[in-house]
């Protein structure tokens, strides 16, 4: 096997909406033609891509009659057939059309939430025809600039009422869908209700099928804010809600960049990468991205193929600094455990109080053993740079 060649088992999956982009931006019009379904069907299969997710209007145009979204369907299932793809995830466009311009499930006026349910529910059909397992929730325009116009906590019930609403009917249809909710601070809007993942985590628990729910973090949307991608990730990984995850690149504080998976903090990348990998993530790992805005078509599939080889060498790193014998010695000293104090350090009890309280510690001694971390980070930056 060629070195960091993509594998069907790798499950990378990209968006309709990646290779598609033609390249336009607030400032700019159009600079390349857009890859079609069938067109991203063809190329990624080559690549060994596992699947493609889709919005339902990246593949069925807004307003187009069942008949033509049939005969579109068809065309699609067939690529995907010829070239060995799957659709893992679905997702619902909330956020083109003016119709939303205020929202779609926190809109104040009823008719347009009403017209956002029926088309999620028609594309969770759509998506379910396709084999999708993942149903992705990304509130694009569920926010504010003019915080007089909406209520705030109205809008976190209506975003509750909402996905309880897709939870029954996903079950109702006997769907095997898990919700993912993608938090995001700001862009479109000035402000995005539950901006984090964290935000989100918080979300999930007051719904009514909470087994059903979990989150898709971006790197981009905690990196915009300054957030720390890894330490995100880690906690949706603990409270087993890490459903999907999209990958990219984006430097702090600047607009909503999408670029290339590893194109920018390589450190952080890094960890996330050895993360997902060492807490056994079953999930696609999926490529929301979209090439830079002076490529043309080559250039766009050398972005496609950068984003798998980017995530497979830092996995190679992760093995490798994992197996590094400078990096286990400082770990293991640093992790020096004391299996006694563990047992007293988890789960309550009346004997282990009384025995904390009663303990003698020397905080002068524990002040001064070493945290080699100087060498550690050394060590780190060697082994991805290359030298080590
Ligand atoms: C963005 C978002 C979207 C979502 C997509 C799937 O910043 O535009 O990341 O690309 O991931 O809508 O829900
Ligand atoms: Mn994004
Ligand atoms: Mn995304």
């Amino acid at each position: 096997m060629a070195a960091y060649e993509p594998q069907k088992s790798d499950k990378f999956t990209f968006g309709l909406w990646t290779l598609g982009n033609p390249g336009r931006d607030p400032f700019g019009d159009v600079v390349r033609t857009g890859f079609t379904p069938v067109e991203m069907a063809q190329e990624l299969g080559k690549l060994g891509v596992y699947g493609l997710n889709f919005h339902d209007n990246d593949l069925l145009p807004f307003g187009a009659s069942v008949g033509e979204h049939d005969r579109i369907m068809a065309e699609f299932k067939k690529a995907l057939d010829d070239n060995g793809l799957r659709v893992p995830m679905a997702t619902t466009n909330l956020f083109f059309h003016p119709v939303f311009k205020d929202g779609a499930f926190t809109s104040n006026d009823p008719q347009v939430r009403a017209f956002a349910y029926q088309k999620v529910m028609y594309s969770m059909d759509r998506g379910a025809e396709l084999g999708a397992e993942i149903y992705v929730f990304w509130g694009g325009r569920e926010g504010a600039e003019v915080d007089a116009s909406k209520d705030a906590v109205t809008a976190v019930k209506r975003m509750r009422d909402a996905i309880n609403f897709f939870c029954e009917y996903s079950r109702e249809q006997g769907y095997n869908y898990k919700l993912a909710l993608e938090a995001k601070p700001n862009e479109p809007r000035g402000d995005i209700y539950l901006p984090t993942t964290g935000a989100m985590l918080g979300f999930i628990a007051t719904l009514d099928h909470p087994e059903m729910v979990g989150v898709n973090p971006e790197y981009a949307h905690e990196t915009i804010s300054g957030l720390n991608f890894y330490h995100a990730v880690a906690q949706a990984v603990d409270a087993g809600k890490l459903f999907h995850i999209d990958l990219n690149g984006q430097k702090v504080g600047r607009f909503d960049q999408d670029l290339r998976f590893g194109q920018e903090d390589y450190k952080t990348n890094f960890f996330l990468v050895r993360l997902l990998e060492n807490s056994g993530f079953q999930g696609m790992k999926h490529f929301d991205a979209h090439p830079l805005r002076t490529s043309d078509r080559d250039d766009a599939l050398a972005f496609a193929r950068g984003c798998m080889r980017s995530y497979l060498i830092l996995r190679e790193k992760a093995q490798r600094f994992d197996a590094d014998p400078e990096v286990r010695e400082i770990l293991a000293q640093i992790h020096a455990g004391d299996a006694e104090l563990e047992e007293h350090l988890s789960g309550y009890s009346q004997n282990k109080a009384q025995a904390l309280k009663g303990r003698r510690f020397d905080p002068d001694a524990l002040a001064s053993k070493p945290l080699p971390y100087e060498r550690l980070d050394q060590r780190l930056f060697d082994i991805l740079m290359g030298v080590a």
